[in-house]
């Protein structure tokens, strides 16, 4: 808190300047005016709800029915929650040579702020269970509940309350593609970590604007599975220290020192890499790791236990608030 206060202090002399409509003074315990800001109340139901509903089309795998259906909900969604909508289609070559059928999906608010801050959140699911202990099982798609659906749903409710009343900053939400089409662990193939995140490897090269840019960029992977852990990731916190700092100081003083853990986490192949190095947006990477799992990430991961049955809304509602405070703190 210590480390914050001037940039509070700050803030109590802007609002002075020139009161924002809507936003009032109060005055903090130490005795200073600071501006009070209202952060809309996150629904863990209705994430919830979202998260279901991606489920509920099957997997989201490239070039099947299900994945063409949730991408017109995604689309059709944001729109109706007041977004200016851009639709990115594009043909992603798989490690195997498939030729991938793919959208980027991206909800603009505030499309002419200058000021603006990145969510993402990759929407495929794995076409494959490689994790799972079942042989014959490894080779389905999964329902990819945590990897995939629980960061969309969490962005669209933050949609939906942006819609409502919109922060001072601009927001970008971008639902990437194709995330999950890695190389499995069943191929003769070599892991090849460009074989991850195809979506977000196009759009850092092909923007859905011009020269787009934003202060900073955050990336919601796994952030709706009971008991999550969120470690600081390590190119997170060598690329957006601050940031870092910002996020888990936000979490830890709303209650969530149980999620959003002090501790340092691994270094992850993801999509924030190709939005920092493509496009220099400082990232962070909030994602469920397990430091002492063998492959990083929780039981479930790549199995078929990704499902419903481990989605929780308290998990839900940590992340979503914590992103809230923090965005509806920027000016
Ligand atoms: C790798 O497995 C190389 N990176 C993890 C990225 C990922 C996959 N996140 C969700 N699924
Ligand atoms: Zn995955």
């Amino acid at each position: 808190m210590i480390k914050f206060y001037p940039l509070l202090l700050a803030l109590a002399l802007a609002s002075c300047a020139h009161k924002g409509a809507g936003r009032a003074a109060e005055t903090a315990a130490a005795g200073e005016t600071v501006a009070a800001v209202h952060v809309p109340d996150f629904q863990a139901d209705s994430a919830y709800r979202f998260v279901d509903e991606q489920v509920a089309f099957g997997p989201r795998v490239p070039n099947t029915p299900a994945h063409k259906a949730c991408g017109d909900f995604l689309a059709a969604t944001l729109k109706r929650f007041g977004a200016q909508v851009y639709v990115q289609q594009m043909t992603l070559t798989a490690y195997n040579g498939t030729k991938l059928d793919c959208r980027n999906i991206i909800g603009s608010y505030k499309p002419a702020a200058r000021k603006r801050v990145l969510l993402f959140a990759h929407w495929d699911s794995r076409p494959y269970a490689d994790n799972d202990s079942d042989p014959k099982e490894q080779r389905k798609p999964i329902d990819g509940a945590d990897d995939g659906a629980s960061g969309v749903g969490v962005l669209l409710e933050m949609a939906r309350l942006m819609d409502k009343q919109a922060p001072d900053v601009g927001v970008d939400i971008l639902f990437t593609d194709a995330e999950d089409y890695g190389v499995p662990s069943f191929s003769s193939q070599r892991d090849d970590d460009n074989s991850w995140c195809l979506g977000t490897q196009f759009w850092a090269r092909n923007p859905h604007t011009p020269n787009y840019h934003a202060q900073y960029g955050i990336l919601l992977d796994m952030v709706g599975a009971k008991n999550a852990t969120f470690y600081k990731e390590y190119t997170s916190q060598a690329q957006a220290p601050s940031l870092v700092e910002k996020i888990w100081d936000t979490a830890r003083n709303l209650g969530y020192g149980n999620f959003f853990i002090d501790a340092d986490g691994g270094s992850i192949v993801d999509d924030h890499l190709y939005v920092i190095s493509g496009r220099g947006i400082p990232c962070v990477d909030i994602i469920n790791y397990a430091p002492d799992n063998k492959r990083g990430f929780a039981d479930y991961w790549h199995t078929h236990a990704d499902n419903m049955q481990i989605i929780s809304r308290e998990t839900l509602k940590a992340v979503g608030q914590t992103l809230l405070n923090v965005i509806y703190k920027e000016r």
